[in-house]
């Protein structure tokens, strides 16, 4: 947990004002459901107790200045000229949020910005989901705009797509936006409903870091997203009106798969099952019944490593490892894949030896060091703090 007067203290020191608005967004892990949302379909993620913290002031002009604490890194915007920046990644996602609201027709006023995170970037947590929700919010905190969450979920995902080109779904967003402590969430990535289950007392949900990053993440995403598009465009004509995968059944690929080329049947295939998997898991995490969320997991993992070919060698060791451990219910990878993380589902009394397990059998098999973290659901976007001033 961040000190928010430590915040405070350092937006104060950088623009020689204090804040007047803090805002913060989560990052997440996600249960199950993986490479589903942008298929219309169903994801089952939690927050998690760690965020993005954005400290706050308006500006009289239209300037925007942010300081990022964790890149030690200042960039500065005109809000009637933003652009995309082709060095730094980071300010993207704030430009992209700028532009994203003031092409809503909102009015926005210029702000110095202070950012900082205990996220961990690139380890599949969804840190850059954080940062646009959190910066969204935080404009409109500024600006007296309210947005329901779904519309700043969306409006952060444009931002990715259109300034960082990553045609990521909706997922990271919205949970990040929604989030409840205490709960992960079956999102209907359709309509965007959801429904809150609890995380059950019994269990921790335990966060292993691959501590690998692969440069060609986005680019790999992007084709699966298009394989995904190219698998419904060629059933379509068998099948009549579906939109996306998620219309589509395992049974209508046994007999229509041939229409298929045969790098495309498996993709369609994780993501049909995978949809199927995340609606039992939900109604098996609701039930207490861990064993078969577990087994659910483990499925998942197999599919994404073998038919979606997200996974790395080191996901595998590590859900390898889980699975052997002390306690573990099930484990699988986390998020987008070509690294990252892995989630595994553990019985609480048994964490500790769990963790201690992971870490040793790790250093072992990779000659890496990994401290997993043990993870708490927490709650959505939130204004942190605000002052007397505004
Ligand atoms: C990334 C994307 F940003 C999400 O939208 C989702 O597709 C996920 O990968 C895979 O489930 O986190």
């Amino acid at each position: 947990m961040f000190e928010l007067s430590t915040l405070y203290a350092a937006f104060e020191r950088y623009f020689g004002h204090p804040p007047t608005r803090i805002a913060r967004a989560p990052g997440r892990v996600n249960l199950i459901g993986e490479h589903t949302d942008y298929n219309d379909g169903f994801v089952f993620p939690m927050a998690l107790d760690r965020a993005t913290y954005v400290a706050a002031r308006p500006r009289s002009d239209r300037i925007v200045r942010v300081f990022s604490v964790k890149f030690r890194e200042e960039d500065q915007f005109d809000l009637d000229q933003i652009v995309r920046d082709d060095q730094r990644q980071w300010v993207n996602y704030i430009r992209g949020v700028a532009k994203g609201l003031l092409a809503r027709d909102l009015p926005l006023r210029g702000a110095d910005l202070l950012i900082d995170s205990d996220v961990p970037a690139g380890s599949g947590l969804s840190s850059s989901a954080a940062l646009e929700v959190a910066v969204g919010y935080t404009f409109q905190l500024l600006n007296n705009i309210n947005l329901l969450g779904e519309e700043l979920a969306l409006l952060a995902q444009g931002a990715e797509h259109s300034f960082v080109g990553v045609k990521c779904g909706i997922m990271d967003q919205l949970i990040a936006a929604l989030g409840e402590a205490g709960h992960a969430l079956l999102i209907d990535c359709r309509d965007l409903s959801y429904r809150p289950v609890p995380i059950p007392a019994s269990v921790r949900v335990v966060v292993c870091d691959s501590g690998v990053r692969h440069r060609l993440a986005g680019s790999e995403y992007n084709q699966r997203r298009a394989g995904c598009e190219e698998a419904v465009r060629l059933l379509k004509p068998a099948l009549g009106k579906i939109q996306a995968l998620r219309d589509v059944r395992l049974t209508d690929l046994a007999e229509h798969g041939h229409l298929l080329p045969p790098d495309l049947l498996p993709l369609a295939r994780h993501v049909v099952s995978e949809n199927e998997r995340t609606l039992a898991a939900a109604d098996a995490l609701a039930a207490g019944d861990l064993v078969k969320m577990g087994q659910l997991m483990v499925e998942s993992h197999h599919s994404l490593r073998d038919d979606y070919r997200v996974s790395v060698p080191e996901l595998d060791t590590l859900v390898e490892l889980a699975l052997a451990a002390p306690g573990c219910y099930g484990s699988r990878m986390t998020g987008g894949g070509f690294g990252g993380s892995t989630v595994s589902l553990v019985e609480a009394d048994r964490v500790d030896e769990f963790v201690a397990a992971m870490i040793a059998g790790y250093a072992i098999r990779t000659g890496r060091t990994m401290q997993p973290l043990v993870c708490t659901a927490g709650a959505g976007v939130s204004c942190v703090y605000a002052s007397e001033e505004e």
